[in-house]
């Protein structure tokens, strides 16, 4: 098979159009996938192969897209060390003892993969011959995974997690270490099975300073991806209102870097060189606009994005409200792109 439209625009390969995908793109905006979650827990669906496939799927066959994103979520590695959580609808995922202690985090063991959570290299498997777009893997970044584990569930601020960073930084320090290599073996794990490319989802890292991020941070986020090397996929690095910190993310090691819509693909190109694909940023609040604003949004972003090394996306997840005829629209632009700038 030749290589995806996405690998090769990851890579910074010439390609005739930009690949698109959206972050969040199974989930709550489609009716088939609220069908299926009615009668099941987000967890169970994400453990069970055959459901996690056919929400893997939806988004697919419904727009058209260029990738698929394994249906999970960050947390569910950390279910596969042991940690007490769920999901609840609505919040996130909630915790039943948050780390704060050395005894809490050293509790925190490395993932086996093939024995805490086979049922997801089965689902990539079942994807790898069910699927005609190549698929991402993903797991959590070690900080927004932290941030989860110390504050106990979802926060606006990470504020008791920068309480530990400053409190008790060894202890922060080897926390990091530890999620850091439990994402590593479950990327592995589904680069194994067969996904073709990874995002590592540092969502939360926005609210720390650059010094913060380089002092505490990026060494564990540099391990993550070198442990992953070896593998030859394409791995990209994303997270929310990281304007001031996108050299000091490219310094970890990343093939791409996702954009938030606060910062401009060009800004970020001019930053960062050709030499770093960049992948974003169409606000994902345009998308519930009028189409027509919508559109002019869109192309606000195509016209800003360079030839090579760049992949359409949404600034951030697809809001729950949005319009599934919305995203369809969007792909049908994204794909109709560079012939109608050469027409
Ligand atoms: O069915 C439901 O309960 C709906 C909500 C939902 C869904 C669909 C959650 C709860 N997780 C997911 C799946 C999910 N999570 C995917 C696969 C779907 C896809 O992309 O197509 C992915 C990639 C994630 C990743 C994820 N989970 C992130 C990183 C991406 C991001 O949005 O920044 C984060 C931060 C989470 C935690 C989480 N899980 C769920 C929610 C509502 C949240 C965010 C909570 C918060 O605001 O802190």
């Amino acid at each position: 098979m030749s290589t995806p439209l996405l690998v090769r625009a990851l890579r910074g390969e010439p390609v005739e159009r930009p690949p698109v995908w959206f972050m969040r793109q199974a989930g709550r905006s489609l009716p088939e996938y609220r069908a299926l979650r009615s009668s099941r827990s987000l967890l169970q669906l994400a453990r069970a192969p055959e459901l996690t496939a056919e929400a893997t799927m939806q988004p697919v066959r419904r727009h058209g897209v260029d990738a698929a994103i394994l249906f999970s979520d960050i947390v569910v590695p950390l279910v596969g060390v042991g940690v007490e959580l769920e999901i609840r609808p609505g919040l996130g995922p909630v915790i039943a003892k948050p780390i704060r202690t050395a005894s809490d985090v050293r509790r925190l063991r490395p993932l086996c993969p093939e024995e805490d959570l086979p049922e997801v290299a089965e689902a990539v498997g079942l994807l790898r011959t069910e699927l005609e777009v190549p698929l991402i893997g993903f797991a959590g970044g070690p900080f927004t995974l932290a941030s989860y584990l110390i504050e106990g569930g979802p926060s606006k601020t990470q504020a008791t997690t920068r309480a530990m960073m400053f409190g008790q930084p060894a202890l922060f320090c080897e926390l990091l270490e530890r999620l850091a290599g439990i994402a590593a073996a479950s990327l592995r794990a589904q680069v194994q099975a067969g996904a073709a490319a990874v995002q590592v989802f540092e969502s939360w890292i926005g609210s720390l300073s650059r010094p913060q991020y380089e002092q505490y941070v990026a060494g564990p986020t540099r391990a993550l991806f070198d442990q992953l090397t070896d593998l030859d996929v394409p791995r990209v690095l994303f997270g929310v209102g990281t304007g001031h910190l996108l050299e000091a993310m490219a310094a970890t090691g990343p093939d791409a870097i996702g954009l938030d819509w606060r910062t401009s693909v060009a800004d970020a190109r001019e930053r960062l060189g050709p030499g770093i694909a960049l992948q974003g940023n169409l606000d994902p609040a345009a998308l519930l606009a009028p189409w027509p604003v919508t559109e002019r949004e869109a192309r606000a972003v195509l016209v800003d994005a360079p030839e090579t090394g760049y992949i359409f996306n949404l600034g951030h997840g697809v809001l729950p409200s949005t319009p599934p005829e919305t995203l369809g629209r969007l792909v049908e632009l994204v794909h109709g792109h560079k012939l109608e700038a050469i027409a």
